[in-house]
């Protein structure tokens, strides 16, 4: 495929005012008919539409039947040589096969029901169409069905007719979408589903239908996802004066969806496990989960759907921005510090390795082959810090002015990030362009701190430098303008004042760091001052302090940004592990040093603290956070063999103390998914978690006696986990018990194969292989394989990256063949050897192999064509 790129965009040569479908359904001959009323916007162009695996059954224009001399078909495209140059209107009618469907792009079959995906190139797999998002339509469309199989028809917008087809056994209905959308945005389900309803009242008093959709005998578990999705109403009319526009509302939950879930107007489909929840088949962070995608979904109503992009290089402008808006829903609906943490964490996890590694890409890509593989952390996350930076350099009053402005100057239109900075630029008078290169500059700044107190004279400098590192196609890269959140922490632990800050750059307590290097003086400082620096994760940055332990420690017991305490355990606990990494490497004897330990179990015992924020302390870096901050030379085992020291030495110095803490606090009551709730078993679960470091039958014991006395999913789980990822004898009854508990319900089964790729045993490999033949394994559901070869090569630091290379060939074969069925979901296991140029020579060359292997397919369908090429560059 050619690559496509941001510099070639060109306006359509036609616009499509209406869209009028009528979908005959039927599993393996399903006819569309098309009536667009097209209007030329270069008159007598030729008429180019996608196609992708369409058949085309007839054409006309102005209802007359063309010649097939004056049009070209193809499967992938239909063109019309000499079209009418005043506006027309063109009848396509075309035949798909739902069945056949299996990468889950435009229409198929999901257990018996038809649904849609149509982001982003799917509806072209309907209709021959101008498939990109800047040609905006008014659509209309009639389903009709089998009554038995399907009673249940949807499509977006408003229902306006239905009824029987008399003389058959069929039925249908006519739905309505007064709202110009682009085609991505079209979905029709068809089905036997069962039906929750709800109603909200918008701020101005007009009655919205709420509706959600899911299989029979499933609908008690809808009531979280109702309960979000009002909040999330609610929510985005006080804080952004954004209602909601139809009469109706409607959520569909699906089993196989390649995505979490897809915003379309006014009938969004949803991963099932986005959707159902109660206690015994959820955890508290699915429950969180439902209500973070819920309310994305629904806030794209307006930063997606209302305003849409221009083009697919503009996708952060509606997920960055959307992103950024769930986020702080749920900051308000549950604990502010806490969600932060989270949210960096998955930062961390996601967005720095592939900014560091060979797919590192701006938010705002400048060429793609296949655009699938741009739903990324990089465009998601980074997207929605890039968001928050903003808002933080304009303040709160700034930020809201320039939504305000974008919202009135863009409704129905298909727009650019210029059109969106254009929006605060306008609002509050400030110059963005020196921000503006966060969408176009990839790698994570580095930035390193230094600091000077002069008693004699009571000021503190502080040096600050910035650079990015290379990424693929951008070498040398200019300074960006980082706003470094910041306090001065005095002895006592609270913030020293400071008369006035030279050297620019100083508003409030927020730093502006836009130079290569700036140097601020702060004056009248009483004492020596401890900085705390990106308080709040304040930008996508790394920063060295240049800290010693000593300080950091302090400020883990007293800075008054509960982020930074939180950052500041992380760093010891990275900086003591990378460097037990290399003593274990070296066969050295262990060089942990237990104060940090004791500031764990002093942090985790304060009961002054929320025990969510205490939970989150607790969670000591996983294998993958220490690989990441290692970045080079990358030795799995060794890192493995470091963190079970440290965790054999948690156990033994303040394990008591932990046990106990997690008697006392994981007695939360009858189950409720509410943040407090979820906060005390949180913290019971991670105490309990560094219990067992020494593999102590005691210790075991009281993991196995909770997971067996637990009576909701959060408790079992972290029970189960905790035998599992240590890889003790006990985890084997324990999974068998839980497969067995679960055996008709996928959304648990989901958990069982997630744990069982998570072992960290040699047998593992075997056993990963062995389940994928499992009855409760299939080779088509997104889910599954997310869970078990997601979850092995994903999760499993040691046995994925095995120093025989068996791991890396199991998964290459088993992406070779997914990419047959399913290309959009192999393309994203790839992924997961993004980091493979930072381990160690062996396993490189391993993987490397491996990686070879997949690019010597002459099979490969353009999603993975893409991720291994660039993977290997
Ligand atoms: N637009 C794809 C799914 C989502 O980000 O909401
Ligand atoms: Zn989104």
């Amino acid at each position: 495929t050619t690559p496509v790129r941001l510099s070639d965009y060109r306006a359509p040569d036609y616009a499509i005012d209406t869209v009028s479908l009528d979908f005959s359904l039927a599993p393996t001959a399903t006819q569309v008919t098309a009536q667009l009323a097209m209007r030329p916007n270069t008159p007598g162009a030729p008429l180019v539409l996608d196609g992708d695996e369409v058949k085309l059954i007839a054409i006309s224009i102005n209802e007359e039947y063309i010649p097939s001399s004056a049009y070209e078909a193809t499967p992938q495209q239909l063109t019309i040589k000499a079209p009418p140059r005043e506006p027309f209107t063109l009848e396509i009618v075309t035949e798909i096969n739902p069945k056949a469907n299996t990468k889950l792009m435009g229409l198929y079959l999901s257990n018996g029901n038809y649904c849609t995906q149509c982001e982003a190139e799917g509806f072209r797999r309907i209709t021959y169409f101008l498939d990109r998002p800047d040609v905006l339509a008014v659509y209309t469309t009639r389903i009709e069905a089998s009554k038995a199989a399907a009673p249940v028809l949807l499509s977006n917008g408003n229902r306006i007719d239905g009824g029987d087809i008399p003389g058959t056994t069929r039925h249908f209905a006519v739905w309505h979408d007064p709202f110009p959308k682009p085609s991505y945005l079209f979905a029709a389900v068809a089905g036997d589903l069962g039906l929750v309803e709800d109603s909200f009242t918008t701020m101005s008093g007009r009655e919205v239908a709420l509706h959600i959709y899911c299989e029979h005998g499933k609908e008690a578990r809808c009531a979280y996802a109702m309960d979000a999705l009002k909040r999330s109403m609610r929510w985005d009319e006080t804080a952004f004066g954004r209602e909601y526009d139809l009469d109706i509302f409607m959520i569909v939950a699906v089993s196989d969806f390649n995505m979490g879930a897809m915003e379309n107007k006014g009938l969004n489909v949803f991963n099932d496990k986005y959707v159902l929840a109660d206690p015994d088949i959820a955890t508290d962070a699915d429950y969180a989960g439902i209500e973070t995608v819920i309310a994305h979904e629904y806030f794209h109503n307006w930063t997606g759907d209302r305003i849409t992009c221009r083009d697919w290089f503009q996708l952060c402008l509606k997920e960055g921005l959307t992103v950024f808006r769930d986020q702080e829903f749920s900051s308000d609906e549950r604990s502010r510090g806490v969600k932060r943490i989270a949210d960096v964490r998955t930062l961390l996890a996601r967005q720095f390795p592939e900014d560091a590694g060979p797919l590192a890409h701006p938010v705002r890509p400048e060429v793609y082959s296949e655009i699938n593989n741009f739903y990324t952390a990089t465009v998601y996350d980074k997207g929605a810090e890039v968001i928050r930076m903003l808002k933080a350099i304009l303040g709160e009053d700034g930020f809201r002015a320039g939504m305000d402005l974008y919202f009135e100057r863009h409704d129905g239109q298909a727009v650019t990030i210029e059109d969106f900075l254009a929006s605060f630029a306008d609002a509050t008078g400030k110059d963005l362009s020196q921000f503006k290169l966060w969408y176009s500059q990839a790698g994570t700044p580095e930035v390193t701190a230094e600091g000077r107190y002069d008693a004699r004279r009571q000021t503190y400098s502080l040096s600050l430098k910035q650079s990015i590192p290379p990424t693929p196609g951008q070498q040398t890269k200019s300074p960006m303008h980082i706003p470094v959140r910041f306090g001065l922490v005095g002895p006592n632990g609270a913030d020293l004042a400071f008369t006035s800050a030279t050297g620019g750059g100083v508003e409030d307590d927020v730093i502006h760091l836009t130079e290569a290097a700036q140097t601020i003086v702060f004056e009248g400082v009483s004492a020596p001052p401890v900085p705390s620096l990106l308080r709040g994760f304040s930008a996508p940055v790394k920063i060295a302090t240049g800290l010693s332990q000593t300080d950091q420690l302090f400020l883990l017991r007293t800075d008054a940004d509960a982020f930074n305490r939180w950052r500041a355990s992380q760093q010891i606990a990275i900086q003591t592990l990378i460097a037990e990494t290399a003593a274990v490497r070296s066969g050295a004897q262990s060089k942990l040093d237990p104060a940090f330990v004791d500031a764990l179990a002093e942090v985790a015992e304060d009961d002054s603290l929320e025990p969510a924020f205490r939970a989150q302390i607790l969670q000591l870096p996983g294998e993958a956070d220490i690989a990441r901050e290692i970045g080079h030379d990358v030795d799995p085992a060794a890192i493995a063999g470091a963190r079970k020291r440290l965790m054999a030495m948690v156990a033994s110095r303040i394990g008591k103390r932990l046990a106990e803490l997690a008697e006392r606090t994981g007695n939360v009551g009858d189950y409720s998914p509410d943040a407090a709730s979820a906060g005390r078993r949180a913290l019971a679960n991670a105490a309990l978690a560094l219990t067992v470091g020494q593999a102590a039958p005691e210790a075991i014991g009281r993991v196995v006696a909770r997971f067996e006395s637990a009576d909701n999913m959060t408790d079992r789980l972290a029970a189960l986990s905790i035998l599992a990822s240590n890889g003790f004898e006990e985890r084997i009854a324990a999974l068998e018990t839980f497969q067995d508990r679960y055996r008709d319900d996928p959304l648990g089964l989901d958990k069982w194969l997630m744990l069982e790729a998570v072992v960290p045993l040699e047998t593992t490999l075997d056993r990963v292989k062995a389940l994928t033949t499992h009855p409760a394994f299939s080779l088509t559901n997104p889910n599954r394989i997310r869970a078990l070869i997601g979850g092995f090569a994903g999760s499993n630091q040691t046995q994925f990256n095995r120093p025989d290379g068996a791991g890396y060939d199991f998964f290459a074969d088993f992406v070779l063949d997914l990419d047959k069925r399913n290309p959009q979901t192999a393309a994203r296991l790839l992924v997961s050897f993004r980091s493979w140029k930072a381990l160690e020579a062996g396993r490189r060359a391993l993987a490397e192999k491996a990686l070879r292997r997949i690019a010597a397919s002459d099979s490969l369908s353009s999603d993975t064509r893409d991720i291994v090429t660039r993977t290997l560059a």
